[in-house]
């Protein structure tokens, strides 16, 4: 199958390109390297050193003999994206692209403002694309269980049936996001359904939750495919900065009570999560949601894990309760259905110790790295 991987740079979707070049598709990538600037902006890094997206390929190239094409340029701007359509006209257009932090879209005004442009424009430029260039491509866009907020019911998969003043309907489930980037999500989210229904696009929105993990099979296979690893108070995420936390001696960081509960999964489920949906497209018309999640974590929960795998590695460990910098419940129900990509067949990795020891023992090499001023929270939602 012909895929366009866009964000084919960063975190998810640099291993999610060489999982689906190394199962036999034919893969490209645009990427606009923005988040490599904006390591610039914020003083900060990956802990892990990453090579350019150049070299990344070409060693690609060098040890399968596969070759990924790259095209480096914004899906906000039409020309280049219409030009990346003719020349590919891909199957599948698997869309990572987005501004993903929610305290960098909460810095301030411009942030926020750039954060929604960058994120609605680019996708409203894909779905003009597909509708353009390529009408039978399957859009697999990259949304989030944030969209959904904590609502004090069970969440559906994208829908939920309603029974109002004796009438009945499936209706698009509440959204209720936290920060401006995840409402990016849902706007997101509410122009792929209405291109669907209005223009006969195929999409599935991939609803997903926290990803944790460093490495897949293929960014092992040598040091210049490494995948990016974010620890900062602005990009990195819960667990995968607990564990790094807790490999430069520092208090893992838990906002207010740490009763806040969200979906995990493993990167390694990422990559296949896509190459599922890639597989199953939707049907023309149809806009398909799945929750890409595989188990749910409280942050405290979380922090007691790493706390315990650190400890039997011979590090010391504490929790610290750090005042929350967001407005969010810090207890609150939660239960969301996730069987529409466990049914078409994926198979999870869980967090077991074992994991966490796995992601510990990577960062540690690199410990060094660490710019230890960024560790701590510096945004705050008010
Ligand atoms: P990332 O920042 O590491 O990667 C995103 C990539 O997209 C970067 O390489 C960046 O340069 C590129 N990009 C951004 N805007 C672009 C544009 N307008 N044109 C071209 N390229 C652009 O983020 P990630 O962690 O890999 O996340 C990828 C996607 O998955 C995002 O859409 C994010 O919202 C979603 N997601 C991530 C997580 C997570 O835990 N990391 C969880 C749920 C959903
Ligand atoms: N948190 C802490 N301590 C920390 C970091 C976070 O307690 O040091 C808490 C936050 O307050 C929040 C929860 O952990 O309650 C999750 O925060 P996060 O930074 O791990 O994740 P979030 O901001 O939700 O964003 C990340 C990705 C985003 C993706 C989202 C999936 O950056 O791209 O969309 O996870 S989800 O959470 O399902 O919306």
């Amino acid at each position: 199958m012909k895929i366009i991987v866009a964000g084919g740079d960063g975190f998810c979707g640099w291993p999610t390109a060489l999982y689906l070049s190394k199962q036999g598709h034919d893969v490209s990538i645009i990427d606009s390297m923005v988040r490599r600037k904006i390591d610039d902006e914020l003083h900060s890094n990956s802990i892990t050193p990453i090579a350019s997206l150049e070299d990344r390929v070409a060693k690609w190239k060098e040890l399968t003999g596969k070759e990924i094409r790259t095209y480096e340029g914004d899906l906000q701007h039409y020309d280049f994206l219409q030009q990346v359509m003719e020349q590919e006209k891909p199957e599948a257009f698997v869309h990572f692209a987005e501004q993903r932090s929610a305290p960098y879209s909460m810095i301030d005004r411009e942030h926020a403002v750039y954060t929604q442009v960058n994120n609605v424009v680019g996708n409203l430029n894909v779905l003009y694309a597909i509708k353009e260039m390529a009408p039978d491509c399957h859009l697999i866009k990259l949304g989030t269980m944030g969209e959904y907020g904590t609502p004090n019911i069970p969440i559906e998969e994208g829908y939920l049936e309603v029974e109002h003043k004796g009438r009945k309907d499936r209706l698009p489930f509440p959204k209720q996001p936290g920060s401006f980037y995840h409402l990016s999500k849902v706007h997101d989210s509410h122009n792929i359904m209405f291109a669907c229904r209005v223009w006969g696009i195929r999409a599935t929105d991939l609803n997903q939750g926290i990803v944790y993990g460093l490495d897949t099979n293929e960014t092992n296979m040598d040091p210049v495919l490494t995948n990016r690893l974010d620890y900062d108070g602005v990009f990195g995420t819960a667990l995968n900065r607990f564990i790094i936390q807790s490999a430069i001696g520092r208090n893992l960081t838990v906002y207010g009570k740490g009763g806040q509960t969200r979906g995990f999964l493993n990167l390694e489920d990422t990559v296949r999560c896509v190459e599922i949906a890639a597989e199953k497209p939707a049907e023309p018309g149809e806009f398909r949601v799945f929750n890409q999640f595989t188990e749910d974590f409280s942050v405290l929960e979380l922090a007691e894990r790493v706390k315990k795998v650190a400890e039997e590695e011979g590090y010391h460990v504490d929790v610290d309760h750090l005042e929350n910098p967001r407005v969010e419940l810090e207890e609150h129900f939660l239960e969301a259905v996730n069987t529409n990509l466990l049914d078409l067949g994926l198979e999870p990795h869980f967090l077991t110790d074992d994991v966490i020891r796995h992601i510990l023992k990577a960062v540690i090499e690199h410990k060094e790295r660490v710019i230890e001023e960024n560790v701590l929270p510096s945004v705050s939602w008010k």
